[in-house]
């Protein structure tokens, strides 16, 4: 597996030159993040990207996210013109080297927390989701909640001017159920996956965050066998999903080893997300270190079942906890995320060594 980190490009508080000072690194998932929604990405833009990544000897493979315009999930006349867009920055994207394309199917919000900074007993902070907590809110307050807690730093899928079409959305999503969104997904992927094939890229679809409904809003990548429902919508290697541990793991019948197992024997993981995170009731949950021990998951499990599948794409420690003093982009600290790789690099460098006893 390669060992990866997301950086979100010119505005990101953490150098490029201390990523690559991160023990068995390899490279680095990025995007262009100012390019709003459904416009092709310029290929003058990713090659002034990847140019940059590479001359700190990072590799460049993988882009989280190119995101999917609402039109397209809503099913809309509009969506084929934003098909072809996303077609076109595919090959662009191809062009450049990219291998591995993460996207979502989330309706109006991507991952999505009540809090950024919940103060553990550690004195540090992490993000969590409370339901009893968002069913008082309102779209705007989570926005508030983001905008507050986001370091001066805007998050994707959280940007601001999303706010005045958000009533607008929800008006046209009250006609969208679960079906719905199967059905645009369905067309999304036979548009884009010979694309993808075309290009040797593969498309790695991230899980809702979380893995269930909020404010009323369809959401569909949130277990096995929706995964599997997924990776049978358009039959072909390319059309496969990016595992992400703490997505899934708050739900009690997500098996995350399990699933490795699972959709690895099918060639189906594209790309690694490996994160830990504590229940606090069904429907609530804090982000935590990635040692085992803090959370629900076990990571050596997960790890281990990484490497009986033989992985070979790129891996990444996603959320860590802000610490030391750390000021940035709330889960996207340079500290918690590197102690992450290093907690990895110790626990593959132990399998492969009693592999061989
Ligand atoms: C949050 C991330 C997500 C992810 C997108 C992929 O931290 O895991 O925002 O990048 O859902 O499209």
């Amino acid at each position: 597996m390669k060992m990866t980190f997301r950086w979100y490009g010119k505005d990101d508080k953490i150098p490029l030159r201390y990523i690559a000072q991160i023990p068995g690194i390899d490279g680095v998932v990025a995007s262009l993040i100012d390019i709003p929604v459904g416009e092709v990405w310029p290929i003058s833009e990713l090659i002034k990207l990847k140019d940059c990544i590479n001359s700190y000897s990072l590799n460049f493979e993988v882009i989280e996210s190119v995101n999917v315009h609402e039109s397209i999930k809503l099913g809309e006349k509009s969506r084929d013109k934003y098909i072809e867009n996303y077609k076109q920055t595919l090959k662009n994207l191809s062009n450049i080297g990219i291998k591995t394309v993460c996207y979502n199917f989330m309706p109006i919000f991507d991952w999505t927390r009540t809090n950024l900074a919940k103060p553990l007993s550690d004195k540090s902070t992490v993000l969590s989701f409370d339901y009893d907590m968002l069913k008082d809110l309102e779209p705007n307050d989570l926005f508030d909640i983001v905008k507050n807690g986001s370091a001066d730093v805007v998050l994707p899928g959280w940007e601001l001017d999303r706010l005045n079409e958000i009533e607008e959305l929800f008006q046209k999503y009250k006609n969208i159920n679960e079906e719905n969104l199967w059905s645009n997904l369905k067309y999304f992927l036979q548009e884009i996956i010979p694309v993808a094939q075309e290009c040797d890229i593969n498309m790695a679809i991230h899980p809702d965050d979380p893995p269930w409904s909020i404010f009323g809003l369809p959401r569909i990548i949130t277990c096995k066998e929706n995964l599997q429902r997924l990776v049978d919508l358009v039959d072909s290697p390319r059309n496969g999903i990016t595992l992400c541990s703490g997505s899934l793991g708050p739900r009690k019948d997500n098996d995350i080893p399990d699933l490795i197992r699972y959709f690895g024997a099918q060639n189906k993981i594209h790309f690694a997300h490996v994160r830990n995170i504590k229940s606090t009731n069904t429907y609530s949950f804090y982000e935590t270190a990635h040692l085992s021990d803090e959370g629900n998951l076990d990571i050596y499990e997960i790890m281990k079942a990484y490497d009986d599948i033989g992985f070979k794409g790129c891996i990444r420690p996603d959320h860590g906890r802000m610490i030391w003093g750390e000021v940035g982009m709330p889960g996207y600290g340079l500290y918690d995320r590197a102690l992450g790789i290093a907690y990895f690099n110790g626990i593959n460098e132990a399998i492969k060594k009693a592999k061989n006893v």
